[in-house]
């Protein structure tokens, strides 16, 4: 089952996260992401995970969004290739710091593709070709992913949303939580039980399900409503990390 987890990988925030890459030129306090960093991994250790805690990387900003430079899949873990600058060299970084964690160690050499861009639906993989994932990255880890067993599509993230997962993610095996734009994707309509998000909740679309819970994004009141029905779930603040477009599922690995 895709959201049945037993392992995450995460990474103590850094001081110089206040210059992380942000459309929106804003400038997150360290204390406070510490505190929501903090009880991120508090929720993740009652949602059952085991936590592989990784040290702070100051010289990269962005470092704590540990889920854009690698990808697991089943006892394999394939090394990414980010594109932004400031972030391309922590690739290098975390493939020494985990590989002792999987049996495998699979890279992408030529292209970009970052994780936020690829959602893993019960082991089927759905690439978004974004402004940081291009078409030969996401052709040459859905090559790699072929080869270890699992089925890929390459889809696009539409324009104005940063990667793919920034506005969706999955509830079940065949049910995915999505933002109003979302919605609107052919090869998700088509395929999948689409539950969507009132315009002005698409910080809720990034949600997390593992094992048995639902984390959600505290402060979505409509996205509470509709999902507490059926989900079992803890709102988890994420404000100030928000700030510099990261939500939930881009601060830890799953496995
Ligand atoms: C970036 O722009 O790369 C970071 N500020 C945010 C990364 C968020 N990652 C994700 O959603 N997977």
């Amino acid at each position: 089952m895709t959201y049945s987890f037993k392992n995450a990988i995460i990474r103590k925030p850094n001081q110089s996260i206040q210059n992380g890459l942000s459309s929106q030129n804003l400038h997150p306090k360290y204390e406070i992401v510490l505190e929501e960093h903090y009880n991120y991994i508090k929720v993740m250790k009652e949602a059952g995970l085991k936590i592989n805690l990784l040290e702070p990387l100051e010289e990269f900003p962005d470092s704590i969004f540990v889920e854009d430079p690698a990808l697991t899949y089943k006892s394999s873990i394939i090394i990414l290739n980010p594109f932004d600058p400031s972030r391309n060299g922590e690739k290098d970084i975390i493939k020494d710091e985990v590989k002792h964690l999987f049996d495998n160690v699979l890279f992408v050499e030529d292209g970009f593709v970052e994780g936020g861009d690829i959602l893993n639906i019960n082991n089927h993989f759905i690439i978004g070709l974004s402004d940081r994932t291009d078409k030969l990255g996401a052709e040459n880890l859905s090559k790699i992913l072929k080869k270890i067993g699992a089925t890929v599509t390459i889809c696009k993230t539409p324009n104005d949303i940063l990667h793919f997962k920034s506005e969706c993610s999955v509830l079940n095996n065949d049910t995915i939580l999505v933002s109003n734009k979302m919605a609107k994707l052919d090869y998700l309509k088509t395929n999948y039980n689409l539950i969507e998000l009132p315009v002005g909740e698409e910080g809720a679309s990034n949600s997390l399900r593992i094992n048995d819970k639902l984390l959600l994004p505290d402060g979505f009141i409509q996205a509470e409503e509709i999902l507490s029905k059926n989900y079992n779930i803890i709102k988890v603040k994420v404000d100030e990390i928000a700030k510099v477009d990261a939500g939930l599922s881009c601060m830890s690995l799953r496995w």
